[in-house]
């Protein structure tokens, strides 16, 4: 991809908890984008993760500013002082920080969640933007990915990447059907020997269908999606009985934590999209990115010919 100096449209997801220095670094150097997830990092961790990157690979990499994080001006600040050359963003508007990331040479990949959204990065000074569709695991919007991808590529001129349920090549050969520039893994990342994410995140995730993630906090406005579990049906209760946002951010805080590193799979939040259903081992992540170049150029050689017409 040109906008971002990468060899392969291959962009991995900021996963909070999960996508550290580790992850980054392995598809950096396989010829993708890792980033670094800021999350709900303090910011002098966040400095450490991209240095201990930098030790680790000499190509691009970013990270990604969960704009939920009360920390996140901070953040913004740590990324723009070490000059990373791309910045995702992610659950919110990074209206406010956009001249920052100008002023300091820094490539900005807002997600977005519909064309109108799209569209307002474009005028703020995007260089890209990332159309997440709701099959996506964690904080989510309303459309999926196969209507939203065409949507914002008809709204913006910058180049779109569409995430939210992709896993292998042919969602990838979709993507670019659909009028996307590239990919935004994250799930899919989650499966692999450079994620440090606790091995029973990953086995939860290998051993789920496709209907094992469910969205929890609707009614709140702030919409989950993660694996079916004692935590997802305790918030479910919660939700019945007419439990407000402060309620279930109560025990939905540090849960994601406790999932992803600690292995507390039944009482922390394991969040992943639906694509999970189609992901059945780990791999390292040079092995997985080959995989998904193959399978994406071969699914585009042969579109239409299954002997259907
Ligand atoms: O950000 C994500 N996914 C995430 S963040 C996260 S950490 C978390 N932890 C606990 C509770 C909640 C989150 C886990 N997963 N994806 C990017 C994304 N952004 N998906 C959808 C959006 C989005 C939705 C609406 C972005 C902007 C938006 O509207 C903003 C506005 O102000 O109009």
């Amino acid at each position: 991809m040109k906008l971002l100096s990468i060899e392969l449209p291959v962009i991995q997801g900021g996963m909070a908890w999960i996508a550290d220095h580790s992850l980054a670094s392995a598809v950096s150097n396989a010829g993708g984008l890792g980033v670094i997830a800021a999350g709900n990092l303090d910011p002098e961790e966040l400095r450490e993760e991209i240095i201990q990157t930098r030790r680790l690979t000499d190509r691009p990499f970013g990270v990604n500013i969960m704009l939920l994080s009360p920390r996140a001006g901070e953040l913004v600040d740590i990324a723009c002082q070490e000059k990373v050359p791309v910045v995702t963003t992610g659950a919110g508007n990074p209206g406010p920080f956009m001249e920052r990331f100008r002023c300091h040479g820094v490539k900005v990949l807002p997600v977005v969640a519909s064309a109108g959204m799209a569209r307002r990065m474009e005028k703020l000074g995007a260089d890209g933007v990332i159309a997440e569709g709701m099959e996506a695991g964690g904080h989510i919007g309303k459309v999926t990915t196969m209507t939203l991808v065409p949507a914002v590529a008809d709204a913006v001129t910058v180049p779109v990447v569409a995430a939210g349920g992709i896993g292998d090549g042919r969602a990838m050969a979709a993507a670019f059907a659909l009028g996307a520039s590239g990919v935004q893994i994250g799930t899919r990342f989650i499966c692999t020997f450079e994620c440090t994410a606790h091995t029973k995140y990953k086995e939860r995730i290998l051993n789920a269908s496709e209907l094992d993630p469910v969205v929890t906090g609707s009614s709140t406005g702030h919409p989950v999606r993660s694996l079916r579990n004692g935590l997802t049906r305790r918030i479910e209760e919660l939700e019945r009985e007419g439990a407000g946002f402060e309620e279930i951010e109560k025990i939905a805080v540090g849960a994601l934590r406790k999932a992803s590193r600690e292995g507390d799979v039944n009482n922390g939040s394991v969040m992943a999209g639906q694509v999970c259903g189609i992901i059945k081992e780990i791999n390292t992540v040079e092995e997985l990115i080959g995989k998904l170049m193959e399978e994406a150029k071969k699914t585009i050689d042969s579109l239409g010919g299954k002997g259907l017409w």
